[in-house]
């Protein structure tokens, strides 16, 4: 059976841990959010793609749930000695070494699903991990500053630096118009058996993805069943701030809300956290199957049973 996972960071990488245990026997193709990318010291990094990446090839630290366990920050601090910041964003010694490969690779000419293929051979995450494209495509948030101003700065300096408290009025992933979908990422979704939406951010991971022209097209067109789990529950994210990224787009931060944000157009099944029951039947009268089941993924037997019910939604609808 072939499956296709639409994927940002920590809900993307703990989900399809899961998936793994619950399907040993799938071919599991990964489309990975770049919209979070960042340069940084003339580095290139790919927080989600690389969260992915340590959490499958069990390099990740657990409790963060993104960057290096057992990680240090020497260059950090002596980057800083030089007054060399952003002093806001924590890039660890080991992950260094990442960002350095990636960068040299693609200084010599290798797209970056190449270069992604080849930090892979490293971590064997299990799953073939595809970024959405090769092409730069940058998430920056409209903000407005206390001063009344309005300017629009990085994903991540609004996200990391910000921790998402300033009032946001657009999520623009520049450069995603122009963008193509990465070798094999149209072929992986016309060949799929079943696709599915971890419980991503659904603006700014799974959002970006399908803003990359071709993506949303394809998944439509692939006639087999589609289904996401959701991020939010009892009204809230389980993690980070995806409400606030939701309210800047104009929807609700409830499970079914972020259902129809989706749509019956995109989205064949959706699961809701057993707490949020009282939504099944507004997003079924959307034209969406829905079923509560227990969503919280405290272990990786808890993140397996939530695929293993996805997978078993996919299998009523269509
Ligand atoms: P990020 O790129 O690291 O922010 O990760 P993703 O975009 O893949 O996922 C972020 C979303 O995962 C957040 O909106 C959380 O609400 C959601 N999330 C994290 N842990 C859980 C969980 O255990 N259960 C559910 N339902 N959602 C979760
Ligand atoms: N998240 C933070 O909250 N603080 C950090 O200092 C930080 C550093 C960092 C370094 C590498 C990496 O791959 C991820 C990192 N993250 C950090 C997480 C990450 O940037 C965001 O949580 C996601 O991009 C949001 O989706
Ligand atoms: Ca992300």
């Amino acid at each position: 059976r072939r499956i296709v996972v639409l994927a940002g960071g920590i809900g993307g990488a703990r989900f399809l841990r899961g998936l793994k245990q619950a399907a040993p026997d799938a071919e599991i193709t990964v489309i990975g959010n770049t919209g979070d990318d960042i340069h940084l010291h003339g580095l290139k990094v790919c927080p989600d793609l690389d969260t992915v990446m340590y959490t499958l090839g069990g390099g990740i630290h657990e409790e963060q749930g993104w960057g290096r366990a057992d990680e240090t920050y020497a260059v950090k601090e002596e980057l800083a000695a030089y007054g060399v910041g952003p002093e806001w964003f924590g890039l660890g010694d080991r992950d260094f070494a990442t960002h350095i490969v990636r960068t040299q690779m693609i200084a010599a000419g290798f797209p970056l699903s190449a270069v992604t293929e080849a930090l892979c051979d490293r971590w064997r995450p299990g799953v073939r991990l595809l970024p959405m494209t090769d092409d730069r495509v940058e998430t920056h948030v409209l903000v407005e500053l206390p001063d009344g101003e309005r300017k629009a700065i990085h994903f991540q300096e609004y996200w990391v630096r910000h921790r998402a408290g300033l009032p946001a009025h657009a999520i623009i992933p520049v450069g995603a118009d122009s963008a193509k979908p990465a070798p094999g990422v149209l072929q992986a979704i016309a060949d799929a058996d079943v696709i599915l939406f971890p419980p991503s951010n659904p603006v700014v991971s799974i959002g970006t993805i399908l803003a990359v022209p071709g993506i949303r097209e394809a998944i439509a067109e692939a006639g087999v069943p589609v289904v996401g789990l959701s991020p939010i529950v009892g009204g809230s994210p389980v993690r980070g701030m995806a409400d606030k990224v939701l309210a800047a787009v104009g929807v609700e931060s409830t499970a079914a809300a972020v259902a129809l944000h989706y749509g019956s157009g995109l989205i064949d099944g959706w699961l809701v956290d057993e707490v949020d029951g009282g939504h099944v039947d507004a997003v079924e009268e959307a034209g969406i199957r829905c079923r509560a089941v227990p969503l919280m993924m405290s272990d990786r037997d808890a993140a397996a049973a939530m695929a293993a019910e996805a997978l078993s939604l996919a299998g009523e609808v269509r």
